[in-house]
């Protein structure tokens, strides 16, 4: 398929769906375009995808470099590709709230190329949010407060030894031992990709705000994460066989519905690395 027909169609609430694209045969300058699409729109989604755990590789190195995820299952066969698995007998999903990943690193990871395996009946879409809108969108008070906050992230609380999922049927999820250190970073960052400002907290990871107890930070953190999960703000991605996102985690927010018990779901993911992010 000849490349040079890449079009983004930006959709209502967040992302944008790429069309005349073939994942499978991207070139060094689609590659490039591709990330330029991605920091402009945060997510794009493709339809009718033909892609192998090889070239999923292939695409993801051509993006960024990878990051391995160390709390997720990996595929035996591709160390790279982190399972996001959901059996029909578990009743807990991957990803099922709003966060952004890997924010408790120190070089957050840019994004992720996740691409479908197999899919319920129906069900299973994953949510989008808009994180520069989340920002552009704050009342000027609200901006002048958080334009010098920075903010604590963690995944203890999620992943580690005594972490949210060793209560769920996903323990293989909460492992003692690869537990991170916190991390800071600012509440408003400066997109290392576009330039353009960014909310940079999320309900998942984000503890507290820098100086300030956690009991402190609640009420403004709890502002800005219902104002960040505005539906105005949010893309609704319905998975077809065929299907592949490729999403910014310092642009977007994203949440996996659970809304398919009885049914296996598969889906491939590769992690982007990223980098320290800077105030804006
Ligand atoms: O399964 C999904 O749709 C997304 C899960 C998730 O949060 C992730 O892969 O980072
Ligand atoms: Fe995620």
């Amino acid at each position: 398929m000849l490349q040079t027909t890449l079009r983004l169609r930006a959709l209502p609430g967040c992302g944008a769906m790429a069309e005349g694209i073939d994942l499978a045969a991207v070139d060094r300058e689609t590659a490039g375009a591709l990330r330029r699409g991605l920091f402009e729109h945060g997510v794009l989604f493709f339809r009718d995808q033909t892609l192998s755990p090889e070239d999923h590789i292939r695409l993801a190195e051509l993006i960024a470099p990878i990051d391995v995820n160390r709390f997720f299952p990996a595929d035996s066969r591709w160390p790279m590709i982190a399972k996001v698995e959901k059996t029909a007998e578990q009743q807990t999903n991957i990803g099922g709230g709003w966060h952004t990943d890997h924010s408790y690193d120190v070089a957050p990871a840019m994004g992720s190329i996740l691409v479908a395996r197999e899919l319920p009946p129906s069900g299973g879409d994953t949510l989008f949010a808009d994180m520069y809108a989340a920002y552009e969108t704050l009342d000027e008070e609200t901006k002048r407060e958080v334009a010098t906050l920075r903010a604590v992230h963690g995944s203890d609380h999620v992943f580690g030894e005594k972490g949210a999922y060793t209560q769920t049927d996903q323990p293989a999820l909460a492992r003692g031992g690869i537990e991170t250190p916190e991390s800071v970073h600012p509440v408003v960052i400066r997109h290392p990709g576009s330039g353009k400002k960014v909310l940079y907290v999320n309900p998942g990871f984000t503890l507290r705000f820098e100086g300030r107890t956690r009991e402190e930070s609640l009420p403004l953190l709890m502002k800005l994460f219902a104002h960040a999960m505005d539906p105005a703000r949010v893309y609704r991605f319905a998975w077809r066989p065929g299907s592949v996102a490729m999403w910014d985690n310092r642009a977007t927010w994203h949440f996996a519905l659970n809304d398919y018990h009885g049914h296996y779901r598969l889906m491939h993911r590769i992690t982007l690395g990223g980098e320290p992010l800077q105030a804006a």
